[in-house]
């Protein structure tokens, strides 16, 4: 990309001049990648600065100017150990048992995935996540887990954020030793939308402990036994601690409610324990799972498990969810789910210090320290603003109980929330709930969870687009062309629902189309490996992994791109989050840490008033004390 001036003097070329010294010092010319890193950063950073962010922003708000601090934790001082020691030593049943032994009521912290996934589109960057680890690893190490994996994050990374979430799930294992991490696996649909091949699913999950990965949540969006199971037993060979989740729907304390009993609940516990699952949890994703419906459902597991630890997982959509958290503790659960208080609240997780603090003195005292906690909040609300152009607050400003009637799960809540309001139809939010809501009841009052949840938010836009009611739906089937995701649904792409297809709804949609029956991996042919990392290597160099092998099995296209955008770019998952959104001020001075010990120092100076003949704007940087510029193509 830069050609050295020597070679554009007369007398180097025709060699009129004593070159000896560089004949006998080659080492001169050997140019270390180190370089070529800063010069790529150099040429992300002139994109951006002249042709605007390169990751799309959500809204206008700009990031914070703001440093984010935490407290250091001692050098050279291991963290104190925790259940992952237990792990190691003991696998998982001896983690199982140690989990039941344990007498206070146990926390997992959810900030580094499912937080950031409902509050701010995913979006929170390995650079942030690793300067809070040591801090996590050093004063959280009573933790049951930290969530720090799949669900969305696998996704955003790759095709938002430009990083590897390999190496960020290594990175972190590096930083914090002592905790288990835990990840959302979405059965056999691994962390995309649709199903895989059983083999990727087994190698996701193999590469995913060699990163680093404990506790693997495993759940269906239709709570379809085969693919759960598909999921379990991925997990469970790999070495993982499996926890096999029951996606909740409805609500147990009404009678009315008919189709999700605590009946189909225990019946489904039944199949996971004879699974084997290590552990047994109930994945509240809508937020729905009211108190007294926790202290129905927790006290009947717990009295017919004894033996098997109880994980609540649950969203704080409607406000009960501290309320409900705690019902679950008083009714035998061993863990539940907290985000850290400024990541917590609304469709986040309920707060973790809000727990902590009920439970003071009782018997089931988490033994946390509440100003360790503040501390680490003030990190969040801090590196929060940072996030600014992704923050749902811009629309959400409460909670609200009406999740109870549409059941819309956490993250989507936000997103068609959003959606609505940035297309400037705040109010067509209100039409998309009430769509959603009739939506469900037309596909058959589905478990809607990722992906399942995308077949009824897309069916309830695409009535909301076309003024469809539910009578309109159900008497124009056969004319109507629905959303994919939808005629994929009923073909039987993601399993078999709970009490069957709707009918005739099915048939008028599908018009003869073929249906797949069981389980939709079965039927899948096995994924070649090798081939796969032949055609990466031939297309992107030798530098390709088993790891972006299996970020291509699952998402083809956005790993292609990412590979590309790596290898122009070079580690933009090493700037400052501000910098890496929205590009440096002229005249501001950064460092970029590339790798340990090897730190840029850059300065921003100017950028050419005029394009050169071929588009191009000049960008000028100082680079280590040194004058660079790179051309960059002005797109405007
Ligand atoms: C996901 O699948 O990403 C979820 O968070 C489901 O609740
Ligand atoms: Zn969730």
């Amino acid at each position: 990309p830069f050609l050295l001036n020597v070679l554009e003097n007369q007398k180097f070329l025709n060699g009129t001049i004593d070159t000896t010294f560089i004949d006998e010092n080659p080492q001169l010319f050997q140019f270390k990648p180190t370089q070529n890193r800063a010069q790529k950063l150099l040429n992300y950073l002139g994109n951006v600065l002249v042709n605007g962010p390169l990751t799309p922003l959500a809204t206008g708000l700009k990031p914070a100017e703001i440093y984010a601090g935490i407290p250091p934790t001692p050098a050279a001082t291991e963290p104190p150990r925790g259940f992952r020691d237990i792990l190691v030593a003991e696998g998982p049943e001896g983690f199982a048992k140690a989990v039941r032994k344990h007498k206070g009521l146990l926390l997992m912290d959810t900030t580094f995935r499912d937080a950031h996934q409902s509050l701010l589109a995913t979006r929170v960057r390995t650079h942030d996540l690793l300067k809070v680890s040591p801090f996590v690893s050093h004063n959280f190490s009573n933790l049951y887990s930290l969530e720090n994996w799949g669900g969305a994050t696998f996704d955003v990374a790759l095709r938002f954020l430009h990083e590897c979430p390999w190496e960020r799930l290594e990175a972190m294992r590096k930083l914090i030793p002592n905790v288990p991490f835990q990840m959302l696996l979405r059965g056999a649909n691994g962390v995309g939308y649709t199903s895989y091949p059983d083999n990727s699913v087994y190698k996701f999950c193999e590469l995913s402990v060699k990163a680093g990965m404990d506790i693997f949540r495993v759940f269906d969006s239709l709570n379809y036994l085969p693919n759960m199971l598909l999921g379990i037993d991925a997990a469970g060979k790999a070495g993982g601690v499996v926890e096999a989740a029951i996606s909740y729907s409805g609500d147990i304390s009404n009678p009315s409610k008919t189709k999700y009993t605590l009946q189909y609940y225990m019946d489904l516990a039944e199949q996971l324990v004879k699974a084997g699952t290590h552990v047994l949890c109930i994945k509240d994703m809508a937020g729905l799972l009211k108190p007294q419906a926790a202290k129905i459902l927790i006290s009947s597991l717990r009295d017919r498990y004894p033996d098997i630890p109880i994980h609540v997982h649950t969203h704080d959509t409607s406000g009960a969810g501290v309320a409900s958290m705690l019902e679950c503790g008083y009714a035998g659960a061993d863990a539940v789910d907290v985000a850290v208080d400024s990541m917590s609240g609304m469709t986040s997780q309920p707060s973790m210090g809000a727990i902590v603090a009920s439970l003071m003195g009782h018997n089931l005292d988490t033994g946390m320290d509440l100003s360790v906690i503040s501390q680490y909040s003030a990190f969040w609300e801090q590196t929060r603003t940072l996030y600014a152009p992704f923050e749902c607050a811009v629309t959400m400003k409460s909670g609200n109980a009406d999740v109870y009637q549409n059941e819309i799960p956490g993250g989507q809540y936000t997103n068609l929330q959003f959606q609505a309001f940035s297309l400037g139809l705040g109010d067509q939010f209100e039409d998309v709930k009430k769509a959603y809501r009739e939506a469900n009841l037309l596909l058959g009052d589905l478990i809607k969870v990722t992906p399942s949840s995308k077949v009824v938010g897309d069916l309830a836009q695409f009535m909301v687009q076309n003024k469809l009611t539910a009578a309109d739906v159900e008497a124009n089937a056969e004319n109507l062309s629905f959303p994919k995701s939808v005629i994929e649904f009923m073909q039987g792409y993601l399993g078999e629902p709970h009490g069957g297809f709707p009918e005739p709804l099915r048939t008028k949609m599908l018009k003869g189309l073929p249906v797949v029956e069981g389980r939709p991996g079965s039927t899948l042919a096995s994924m070649d490996f090798s081939a796969m990392k032949e055609r990466l290597v031939e297309d992107h160099g030798p530098r390709i992994t088993d790891y972006d092998v299996l970020s291509s099995a699952m998402y083809p296209q956005v790993t292609d791109d990412f590979l590309y955008f790596r290898d122009r770019y070079g580690p933009v998952d090493k700037l400052d989050t501000r910098i890496f959104l929205t590009g440096p001020k002229v005249g501001e001075e950064f460092e970029v840490e590339i790798e340990k010990g090897k730190t840029l120092h850059i300065k921003t100076l100017a950028m050419a008033e005029d394009l050169n003949v071929n588009g191009e704007r000049e960008v000028f940087f100082e680079l280590n004390g040194q004058l660079r510029s790179v051309m960059v193509r002005d797109q405007e």
